[in-house]
């Protein structure tokens, strides 16, 4: 089902000529409310009325992470603080998070985009939904539930972190929908397998997102739980899950073009790439009122292909996503810079910086294990003492992070060492 169809299916003149208008009067509001943006379109030579049709875009100043880090918590806002209901976070490569504000029409969009997302796979309003996204400054879950209330269907919001409760009820509840990672969601399948439930669940879509994953892990998905799993794509900067989403031709996923105006750049020139090749996607929020973002660079490497689907969309189809531009890690669905591990162990007293962190996928969970080199006398030393140690060196990157690793520690020089770059992280899993 088209939720929205005048919004969904515009030609491609119609949508170049609404995202002129939005994208001017966005400019005219950062312009005026938010002296970042001033700052740097002076210092550029321009002004709001240079900015009249959406190719005129590529005239503008990237905004990146370090924007959002350096401008915490308020600087970026445009519009007074009382007019925020709502923050959502996300983590940043060290210290402080990026916070994002939204103003009550953002919510209202935020949920219009996950109803489009879960009308696009097919649910409705006699759905009943098991949002299994964590709760809280992550977007996941209020993001799934706001939307999911928005069409009209029934919420049970599980968040994350009770396998067994979210079995329990997804039975008793004749639930027909779940949105949770797709790692999860395996988990889950092979945890009714187990215990011989799986003829016991009416499950009939899923919406997964937050974290990479392969067109294998779907269809043993849909196969294993005889259901229809779709691709949510989505980020905290933007807005949160139902950025874009994919439909049952399975061709990319849907951006929702009226509100996110997306470009694929060369992450080394900043120069926009031709249609249909590999780059990095940079976002502009087009009628984000809280805090807009021009041109954000979201480190996301993919192609985008233009084009009406099979379905009706007219929507650009945003299509596998091969890797990032920096060297974040999605584990687990929770986002990971290996300097943000760096900077939990040295807090710790008796270790050294030289660390490694391999990433797996093991019976479809993130594995998430960090060698440490630590100094020679802890290894003459109790095995109490080690013992001490490892489990403060996990306490410490749990803090910091957000998820638990595994930590092993070794003695001085077992590591790989280089005079150049060292390598601290190897990526195992095959997801691009
Ligand atoms: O992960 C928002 C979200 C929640 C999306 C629930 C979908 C479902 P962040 O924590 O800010 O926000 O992480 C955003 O996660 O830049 C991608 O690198 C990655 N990511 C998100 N969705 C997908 C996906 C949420 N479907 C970062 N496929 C993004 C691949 C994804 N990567």
């Amino acid at each position: 089902m088209i939720w929205n169809e005048t919004k969904e299916c515009m030609s491609r003149d119609e949508i170049a000529f609404l995202q002129g208008k939005r994208l001017h009067t966005q400019i005219s509001r950062v312009y005026h409310n938010v002296e970042f943006y001033r700052k740097k379109m002076q210092e550029m030579g321009l002004e709001p009325a240079d900015i009249q049709t959406i190719d005129d875009i590529v005239k503008l100043p990237f905004t990146t992470y370090e924007d959002l880090r350096e401008n915490y918590p308020y600087g970026l806002l445009a519009v007074p603080r009382e007019e925020i209901v709502r923050v959502q976070a996300s983590s940043g490569t060290t210290g402080k998070p990026k916070l994002l504000c939204y103003t009550r029409h953002d919510i209202d969009v935020w949920s219009e985009c996950v109803t489009r997302a879960m009308a696009m796979a097919g649910i409705t309003r006699n759905d009943i939904i098991q949002v299994g996204y964590g709760y809280g400054l992550f977007t996941g879950g209020l993001g799934a539930h706001y939307g999911a209330e928005n069409l009209g269907a029934m919420v049970i919001p599980m968040s994350t972190g009770n396998t067994k409760k979210l079995i329990d009820m997804m039975i008793d509840c004749e639930v027909t929908a779940i949105a949770c990672t797709p790692s999860y969601l395996l988990h889950v399948a092979e945890a009714l397998e187990q215990q011989g439930l799986l003829d016991r669940i009416k499950l009939k879509y899923a919406i997964c997102g937050a974290e990479p994953w392969t067109d294998e892990m779907r269809k043993q998905m849909e196969r294993r739980l005889n259901i229809k799993a779709f691709d949510i794509y989505g980020l905290t900067e933007i807005m949160g899950p139902g950025v874009a989403c994919d439909c049952e031709h399975k061709k990319g996923l849907h951006i929702y073009e009226d509100h996110f105006y997306p470009e694929i750049i060369n992450p080394d020139t900043l120069e926009q790439i031709p249609h249909g090749e590999l780059g990095e996607l940079c976002i502009t929020t087009l009628t984000k009122e809280g805090m807009p973002l021009i041109r954000y660079r979201t480190r996301d490497l993919t192609s985008l292909e233009y084009g009406k689907c099979e379905c009706g969309r007219t929507l650009a189809r945003i299509q596998r996503f091969r890797g990032r531009s920096d060297d974040m890690l999605v584990i687990r669905g929770v986002n990971v810079f290996p300097s943000q591990v760096e900077h939990a162990l040295l807090t710790v007293a008796g270790t050294t910086p030289n660390y490694f962190i391999t990433v797996d996928r093991v019976n479809n969970t993130d594995t998430f294990d960090v060698a440490i080199e630590v100094e020679e006398r802890f290894f003459s030393d109790e095995i109490k003492q080690l013992e001490k140690l490892r489990s403060d060196v996990e306490a410490a990157i749990n803090q910091t992070v957000g998820i638990k690793a595994k930590v092993k520690l070794v003695e001085p020089n077992t590591l790989p060492h280089s005079e150049g770059k060292t390598k601290h992280v190897e990526d195992k899993r095959r997801l691009s």
